[in-house]
């Protein structure tokens, strides 16, 4: 099995078509075939901040659920969301707020369709991936070696949200751990959530968040050949989201 996973999209509609498709896909009156023994993987955070959260959520269900080319796990933003479609009274700032607006401006039988559809999506997706044959994991903030394979609110929290300090910086964001630099892991680790302008490896880490929705790229890493194939971000450049890493 071949393995496509694709960084954190973030509502960018637009880039994540035309980069399905530079993956080889082939797209015909809207659906889409996938190459032989390929697979898309989503890892998380597929709304908020961008433009069209509402056509991302269409899109990787009808991929996941109806034509089953993909797969799907959650990131913190999927989880926030979620919480929201609950009812849970969840905060509306840090990119929810934009997918809420989205979402109250459809017709009341599209707010049902589309809330159904990720909440379908939500609850039928691991936290994380592990394909034992394929020595691959995929979690959306990452995962340290010794929690694979674990399940737990320490994992939950570790694949929302990386290994944070439970601090925050001088601009509020949390302040995290580099858990990348310590694994030692043989299991590849693909992830995202935390905007590098180029892909970053650390041992058999793989971060391929390009931070899209910060104006940079929306890249796929194709899994086991370790190849990466991305396209240009539509939206405005914000340099100060990336964050650069001192030693790697
Ligand atoms: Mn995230």
């Amino acid at each position: 099995m071949h393995f496509d996973i694709i960084g954190d999209v973030h509502g960018c509609i637009d880039e994540l078509n035309e980069l399905i498709q530079k993956l080889g896909y082939m797209k015909q009156q809207g659906s889409y075939t996938a190459p032989a023994d390929h697979k898309l993987v989503f890892l998380g955070d597929i709304t908020d901040r961008g433009p069209n959260s509402m056509a991302v959520i269409k899109l990787v269900y009808q991929l996941v659920a109806e034509q089953k080319i993909a797969f799907y796990i959650p990131g913190n933003h999927c989880n926030k969301l979620y919480r929201y479609f609950l009812g849970n009274n969840v905060q509306q700032k840090y990119g929810l707020e934009t997918t809420v607006a989205e979402w109250k401006n459809l017709q009341t039988q599209q707010q049902s369709q589309i809330k159904e559809k990720f909440m379908y999506l939500y609850e039928t997706a691991p936290l994380y991936f592990h394909f034992k044959e394929e020595n691959l994991v995929i979690a959306h903030a990452g995962i340290k070696e010794n929690l694979i394979g674990a399940a737990s609110e320490r994992v939950k929290s570790f694949v929302l949200y990386g290994d944070t300090t439970g601090q925050t910086d001088e601009q509020g964001r949390p302040i995290r751990r580099d858990w990348a630099k310590k694994y030692q892991g043989k299991a590849w680790v693909i992830y995202g959530h935390t905007p590098v302008l180029e892909p970053r490896i650390v041992h058999r880490t793989i971060n391929i968040d390009t931070g899209c929705v910060f104006g940079n790229k929306l890249t796929a890493l194709q899994f086991p050949d370790l190849t990466f194939v991305s396209v240009l971000s539509k939206q405005p450049f914000s340099p100060d989201r990336f964050t650069s890493f001192d030693s790697d």
